[in-house]
């Protein structure tokens, strides 16, 4: 399981454009998205940066919800 959080998600049309680029990087990804709290959660056998990169491309970067001091 591998999860992102996402800010740039705001409606519907981002979960479905998220969506897609998850499944072009694993067509057979399972992907969950609570828009409310922007978090997105993947099944998949992909690597997490394969991920990142094809979301940042997407134009919705992922932010690291783990590291605990982030600057901004
Ligand atoms: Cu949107």
């Amino acid at each position: 399981m591998i999860e992102f959080k996402l800010p740039g998600m705001s409606c519907g049309h981002c979960v479905g454009a998220v969506t897609q680029a998850c499944k072009e990087v694993d067509a057979n990804a399972t992907v969950q998205i609570d828009l409310a709290t922007k978090q997105v959660k993947v099944e998949s056998t992909a690597d997490s940066q394969s991920f990142t990169k094809a979301l940042t491309e997407a134009g919705y970067p992922p932010v690291s919800s783990a590291a605990g001091s982030l600057s901004r």
